[in-house]
């Protein structure tokens, strides 16, 4: 595909090819559990890369402001009808460059400035984007914020009927990017009927689940579904909206001309191939296994003494609360990574900590699962953990001692060997 003669990354930016490397090496030799990240197939990555990215397709197809939209337009075609395929949706806006946008255009199609909005808030697993008071999402609209019981840490849906007939909002989020547990999208939708909101459910954490049919969906009951394309649908960098017909004019519109320019095109192939994967019977065993994985390594930590908020999951994440063990989660996470295991400190719900420091640590279960672990190996990354969370908090407010962060490395890579990372 190159022109004759036409130096490769290699030697045009030594640096910049080095540095990418590196990356694949630690994406290969880490265990990685941010529960908002996974390995895309080589076929995503071969499409995500190519010359795609050369082109302008502001509009939709059939419907575009230039010209050389040979090619263009039915790969944007065939990713809209698997989306629809995939999720059983009236409509699907596959443009969106990523979660945080797709959010953005709902609000833009279906309220005006000002509008009463609710969502979970970030504390107890929200996401930004629902509300948060520094997001545009807090800033523009006027967003009431739902939490969990204190009692068990599940979403209060009694507290959000009642701040729903109390405020009246256009629209309701539900979603999050940190809750264990299922989403009874019927109930969400019966209280945003009773108020006369739209509802729109953010699935980018579970859309694999839901594509796997080990979540229920929300096609059904929302007005507007969005999703990152990159977690645990395994595909590239993205977003993607489903909705109603009756708001496919408004949600179009919003997306393009309001919120964004052209539609970058390779990551719009690249989605149409990851919906074809997840189209595939294979994908509803993945995503079965993502959350076996999960309850696996939940039982795990917790046969080690680990608390888990609400006592455990229904679907790929967990978040282990260390206010047992009276430490902050971040260093623990900084200090896991030196180990070679990668996650993120977290609140937890009604957290006493700073969010810049906060009691909890999240995990997620679809990168190992893609690369093959199943329930047998979760023990093995239970000890793991164990060895680098108590190697961390002994260690005080120093580092992990860089030999026993150097020995668990290196058991990490000698037991990932087994397991290929994929598309690397
Ligand atoms: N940043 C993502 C996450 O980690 O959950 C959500 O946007």
């Amino acid at each position: 595909m190159n022109a004759p003669g036409e130096p490769d990354l290699r030697e045009v930016d030594p640096e910049i090819f080095g540095l990418i490397e590196a990356e694949d090496r630690r994406q290969r030799d880490s265990l990685r559990l941010i529960a908002s990240e996974n390995y895309a197939s080589k076929a995503v990555l071969q499409a995500t890369g190519t010359s795609l990215t050369n082109k302008y397709a502001e509009g939709y197809p059939g419907r575009r402001y230039y010209e050389g939209m040979e090619c263009v337009d039915p790969i944007e075609t065939l990713a809209i009808d698997r989306a629809k395929e995939l999720f059983g949706a009236e409509h699907a806006n596959v443009q969106p460059y990523s979660g945080s946008p797709a959010n953005l255009a709902v609000l833009l199609g279906l309220c005006d400035p000002g509008d009463t909005i609710m969502g979970l808030s970030l504390p107890a697993g929200g996401h930004l984007t629902h509300g948060w008071k520094v997001s545009a999402t807090g800033i523009y609209y006027n967003a009431v914020q739902y939490g969990v019981r204190q009692s068990d840490h599940r979403i209060d849906m009694d507290q959000l009927r009642d701040l729903a007939r109390e405020h009246k909002p256009k629209l309701i989020w539900c979603g999050h990017s940190a809750y264990p547990r299922l989403l009874d999208f019927a109930a969400f939708a019966e209280i945003a009927a009773e108020v006369g909101a739209y509802l729109a459910a953010d699935i980018a954490h579970i859309a694999g689940l839901v594509a796997g049919g080990v979540h229920p969906s929300p096609v059904p009951h929302a007005d507007a579904v969005t999703t990152t394309t990159h977690k645990t649908l395994r595909g590239p960098r993205g977003g993607l909206i489903l909705c109603k017909e009756a708001h496919a004019a408004a949600i179009d519109k919003a997306v393009f001309p309001g919120l964004q320019g052209g539609p970058h095109n390779h990551s719009t192939a690249a989605k149409a191939v990851a919906f074809r994967e997840a189209l595939q019977p294979s994908f509803k065993v993945y995503a079965a296994q993502i959350v076996a994985n999960a309850r696996a390594l939940g039982e795990a930590l917790m046969g080690r003494g680990y608390s888990l908020v609400t006592g455990g999951t229904d679907n790929h994440l967990l978040l282990v609360d260390l206010t047992p063990q009276g430490v902050g989660a971040r260093k623990v996470a900084r200090d896991l990574n030196r180990c070679g295991i990668e996650l993120n400190a977290n609140s937890v719900p009604f957290d006493t900590r700073s969010p810049f420091d906060p009691s909890g640590l999240r995990v997620g279960l679809a990168s190992l699962t893609s690369r093959g672990l199943l329930e047998k190996d979760m023990p093995g990354v239970a000890e793991f953990m164990d060895d680098a969370i108590q190697g961390s908090i002994k260690a005080g407010k120093k580092r992990i001692p860089s030999a026993l962060a150097e020995a668990l490395g290196a058991k990490i890579r000698e037991f990932l060997g087994d397991f290929p990372a994929p598309g690397l």
